[in-house]
């Protein structure tokens, strides 16, 4: 049976659309995943969405449509971002599917027969940004230690997970995997925060509809982490018939997350498990934070960013190549668009791209568009890529990939030098395609043949290209020196694998059209012409009928007189704060040509302006005298 590798990302959230941080994980996910596929693993790469919980009621509610809807719309652009960054993950797992839901209850099925459950009252500070309580001393100024997101006192029965008896084991655990997990300065604050103690956590919700309804408990949903945490077992079939993948692939050798998670990832999950009777992940990796102004991105700062035009305008192996040699993996970058360019000019164009063209145009010639006719034995640039090989895959073992990549290209640089020193055209015009020719050239296409199987997993496009002009396939991409064919033909020259790009045509360019995109996406409040508002139409109406939709808390359908020839019905997320009773009568304003939306089967064709309280609850609009239904408002 061969080697096999499990590596996971986290479960991203579906309140918002993806940003540069879930890119960054994933995108590290997939080049360790096409590393060790590429080292002859059996990989399994398991990535996917956390939809469930109060951030995503609330996101719903706040957009006018059902949790679920919300979470099919952002699982769709989650889908054609990974298509988009070439990510070749084995599994998509979501929340919401049976099979995910079937691993939970088995998990608390094996927890509760462990004799770790129980249930009482519980009173504390949650944070709904964070998904969880914290106790009184953890505040700061009346706030979420970790974000400042506000918190609200919530006090209900629910079941409660004995983690206070974990204390002594985890730590134990902790004594006897010191690789656990990386980088160590990040173990020791676990393990120190074990040290502190621990509490017994609250993992159900009773207040809360929108979860997974807890075993033998209709009145309570999971807490969701429980939730989303099992989904890294659900994946393999845990709670199925099924284990084939589950007895193959867990546990996990590497569970990639943000500092941001660790706690849950290192303390609750492996908690979780050994009460569950379950072997632990191997590793746990708690990378660092892109920042925007030095600042974590967070949607509640409005500094998030999406480099989505820049992968429209790039593809996908620059920001790649970006995210993996900027960041020294493990601790905090910058991000900025200059940083981007200035790394796209200097080690893509520049480096890379130049020198392949270069060495390219040389052999081409030299030898009519054929790869040397002969190879070579010993010689600097061989010394010198056995060296780079060698320090690039134990940089890649240990997950220092900028140090990967720094090596890989001193190689590049190598050439250069070798190109320089042997001045190749000089021998060509004294001897023609000699011995000695083919030799110094063959050394120099050997050496970007490894340059393009090292950069594979972080660049796969332009690695492929490479291998293509080289004529190597696929089973000769291992990393030992002497696999380029002699005197076969190269394939055809595509032109530069990275185009120079000019800096101040690109940020002309990136404001007025492209970035203007990316800034709507990314900040808080754009602004908007007047032509843009005016496509808006804004109309009174007059409510004629009101009802609840049937099986839902929150949604109202509504038939309300636009002025027009028929009734409008529209669908509003209304109902926990409006009985259908009180609204008939009523003036609202209307957002009259909203393309229509289907929510829990019935069509919506409009959508009711209401003020949000800082609770989320909405307070309709209504002109201040009266006036006929179907004027307009501007
Ligand atoms: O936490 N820099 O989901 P989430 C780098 N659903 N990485 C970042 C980042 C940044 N500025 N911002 C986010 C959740 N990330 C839970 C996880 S797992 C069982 C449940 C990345 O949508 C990083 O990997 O908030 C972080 O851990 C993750 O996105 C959080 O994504």
């Amino acid at each position: 049976m061969g080697r096999t590798f499990y590596i996971t990302t986290p479960i991203y959230y579906v309140n918002d659309l993806p940003h540069i941080g879930h890119m960054y994980t994933t995108v590290v996910a997939d080049v360790i995943a096409r590393f060790k596929r590429m080292r002859g693993f059996e990989v399994f790469f398991l990535t996917g969405t956390d939809e469930h919980g109060q951030k995503i009621e609330r996101a719903a509610r706040d957009q006018g449509t059902s949790p679920q809807a919300l979470a099919d719309q952002v699982v769709g652009r989650y889908h054609q971002l990974w298509r988009q960054l070439a990510i070749t993950h084995d599994d998509f797992i979501r929340t919401t599917q049976e099979r995910h839901k079937a691993g939970v209850r088995e998990l608390i099925r094996r927890m509760t027969e462990a004799g770790d459950i129980y249930k009482a009252s519980y009173e504390g500070w949650y944070c709904a940004g964070c998904e969880a309580f914290y106790p009184e001393t953890q505040l700061k100024d009346g706030r979420c230690p970790d974000f400042g997101h506000a918190v609200e006192r919530l006090g209900e029965e629910s079941y409660f997970f004995r983690l206070s008896a974990y204390q002594e084991k985890l730590l134990a655990f902790f004594g006897e995997h010191p690789d656990f997990v990386r980088p160590t300065s990040r173990f020791n604050e676990v393990v120190r925060f074990v040290e502190g103690g621990l509490k017994d956590l609250s993992i159900s919700r009773a207040s809360l509809r929108w979860g997974i309804p807890w075993p033998g408990d209709d009145g309570h949903v999971v807490y969701v982490w429980v939730d989303a945490l099992t989904n890294y077992v659900s994946a393999l079939g845990f709670g199925s018939q099924n284990l084939d993948l589950f007895a193959r692939f867990w546990p996990a050798d590497l569970h990639l997350v943000g500092k941001d998670i660790l706690r849950f990832h290192c303390v609750y999950w492996p908690a979780f498990l050994m009460s569950a009777g379950l072997p632990l992940p191997k590793q746990v990796f708690g990378h660092g934070w892109w920042l925007k102004d030095e600042k974590k991105m967070s949607k509640s700062l409005g500094n998030v960013v999406r480099p989505d035009y820049l992968i429209r305008q790039f593809g996908a192996d620059p920001l790649r190549y970006f995210f993996l040699r900027e960041m020294t993996f493990g601790q905090d970058a910058n991000f900025s668009d200059e940083a981007f360019l200035a790394r796209y000019n200097a080690d893509l164009a520049n480096g890379l791209g130049n020198t392949f063209a270069r060495v390219m145009a040389m052999a081409r010639r030299y030898f009519d568009g054929k790869t040397p006719p002969e190879a070579c034995g010993e010689s600097v640039l061989r010394t010198k890529a056995e060296e780079v090989t060698a320090r690039y895959l134990e940089s890649m073992e240990t997950y220092e990939f900028h140090r990967a990549l720094e090596a890989v290209w001193e190689l590049l640089a190598a050439v250069d030098g070798y190109v320089t020193e042997k001045a190749p055209w000089g021998l060509y015009k004294a001897e023609g395609a000699s011995q000695r020719l083919s030799r110094i050239m063959y050394n120099c296409l050997e050496s970007l043949r490894l340059v393009a199987v090292m950069t594979y997993p972080v660049m796969p496009s332009t690695a492929e290209k490479i291998l293509a002009v080289l004529r190597t396939d696929r089973d000769r991409q291992q990393m030992v020196w002497g696999m380029l064919p002699v005197a076969v033909s190269l394939g055809p020259d595509e032109g530069p694998l990275f185009p120079r790009v000019d800096e101040k045509a690109f940020f002309a360019e990136v404001n007025v059209s492209e970035g203007q995109k990316g800034q709507e996406e990314s900040q808080q409040d754009p602004l908007v012409s007047i032509e843009e508002f005016g496509k808006i139409k804004l109309v009174v109406g007059k409510v004629l009928t009101a009802e609840r939709v049937p099986k839902s808390q929150k949604l109202v359908r509504l038939e309300v007189d636009l002025g027009e020839e028929q009734p409008r019905q529209i669908v509003a997320g209304i109902g926990s704060s409006y009985q259908p009773e009180e609204l008939v009568g009523k003036l609202i304003v209307v957002v009259a040509n909203l393309k229509p939306a289907t929510l829990m089967g019935v069509e919506s064709r409009g959508m009711l302006l209401a003020a949000t309280l800082a609770d989320g609850s909405p307070v309709l609009l209504t002109p201040e005298k009266e006036v006929p239904p179907g004027s307009g408002v501007r």
